[in-house]
């Protein structure tokens, strides 16, 4: 098949589900076109003649106070879509990908060509943004417009039909990861550069916006770190960042806290760490955590969203309320000194990762694109 995929570029959860996707489908045979206003991060494969990247610009004009993005990506969907016979659109995140891929469908039939839209809803575009007053009806009608919609968890399937009048079925696919490839990195870890032997590593991975409470974070490794010799690792960029590496300062934590920006060596990261915090307010399925997990690293999560589905309690770490900090610090304490305890936990994670293997999800993605194909009516 010919699939045009739109997604936002950055390290966000989305960009990386919806490379990581196009990556794996090409593998299988399918030509794959990216569009987005720039190069998504993990895509190294540009060499690869099956995909394909056609950049979003928006020309700058002085009258607009807000450049009209959705105007230009539509337009781009519509030449794209022509060029290469795509057989499919798949739109990643509902704001405003859904929208505009709603108008270059309308386009395209202007011009005798029908395609099938697949949404996939991620997260905020439902439980914070696409919710907002001023943006929920142009979702509900998105999503109601799409051929086949998709959401990455239980809990965000369940949050969009609460959120919004959905008048669509909502099949739950949820995010992977590549499970072979982290097998086949498998080889001692380099940790030395960053901690002491007898020093345990504690990972956080985010965006760093404060739905993450990468304050909480830091709290937690503090009560750690009066009894477990540690370091922790916070990967990432975002709007908290420099509030956080000044409370680190404060306290006095600056060389066993470590900011180490954004990574394309996330499995690097990963192989050496402990434990991994995620103490999130809102998260409809937490990436981060099956990545880790999927290395052996077991999750100290909040219940929010999604993450109860990936992270089982008391199995592959633990979970706590949003926000009680004395729990989450207890329970890492729990995995840090009882070493036996500790090791089941890793291997418990490894195998809950399994459930999510790219093979098996792909296979569903495949099988949506096949059904939504169908059921265009020439
Ligand atoms: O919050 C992020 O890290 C980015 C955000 C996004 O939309 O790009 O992530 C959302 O999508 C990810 C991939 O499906 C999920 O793993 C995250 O849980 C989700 N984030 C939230 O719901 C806050």
């Amino acid at each position: 098949m010919n699939i045009a995929i739109v997604c936002y570029p950055t390290f966000g959860g989305s960009g990386v589900v919806a490379t990581e996707l196009g990556l794996a489908l090409a593998k299988r045979g399918h030509n794959i076109h990216f569009i987005t206003y720039n190069i998504p991060v993990r895509l190294e494969a540009l060499n690869d003649p099956k995909i394909h990247f056609h950049e979003v610009s928006v020309p700058d004009y002085p009258l607009f106070k807000y450049q009209p993005y959705e105007l230009a990506l539509s337009s781009r969907l519509v030449d794209v879509v022509r060029s290469n016979a795509i057989d499919i659109l798949h739109v990643h995140y509902a704001i405003p990908h859904a929208y505009a891929a709603y108008m270059a469908k309308k386009m395209l039939i202007d011009i005798g060509i029908q395609i099938p839209i697949v949404t996939t809803l991620h997260g905020t575009d439902i439980t914070l943004v696409g919710s907002h007053p001023f943006y929920n009806p142009a979702v509900t009608f998105s999503i109601n417009h799409s051929d086949r919609v998709t959401a990455v968890s239980e809990s965000l399937k369940n949050d969009t039909l609460n959120l919004f009048d959905i008048k669509k079925k909502i099949d739950v696919i949820p995010n992977f990861v590549d499970i072979n490839k982290i097998k086949n990195k498998e080889k001692p870890c380099e940790r030395s550069l960053l901690a002491k032997k007898e020093e345990k590593i504690l990972t956080h991975i985010s965006n760093f916006r404060p739905l993450k409470r990468i304050f909480d974070v830091i709290s937690i490794y503090e009560g750690i770190v009066k009894k477990v010799k540690s370091k922790l690792m916070m990967v990432g960029e975002g709007p908290e960042k420099i509030k956080a590496i000044q409370y680190v300062k404060e306290k006095n934590l600056e060389d066993k806290v470590l900011f180490l920006g954004n990574s394309n060596e996330i499995d690097k990261i990963l192989c050496y760490s402990d434990l991994f915090l995620l103490p999130s307010e809102k998260e409809s399925f937490g990436l981060s955590a099956l990545e880790a997990m999927a290395n052996g690293v077991p999750v100290i999560s909040s219940n929010a969203g999604g993450i109860t589905e990936v992270n089982i309690n008391n199995k592959t770490g633990f979970v706590s309320n949003i926000g009680d900090i004395k729990d989450m610090t207890l329970n890492a304490l729990t995995l840090l000194k009882d070493e036996k305890l500790h090791q089941k936990f890793k291997k418990q994670s490894r195998i809950q990762a399994e459930v999510f293997n790219l093979e098996k999800i792909v296979n569903q993605y495949e099988s949506v694109y096949v059904d939504a194909v169908a059921s265009i009516q020439y």
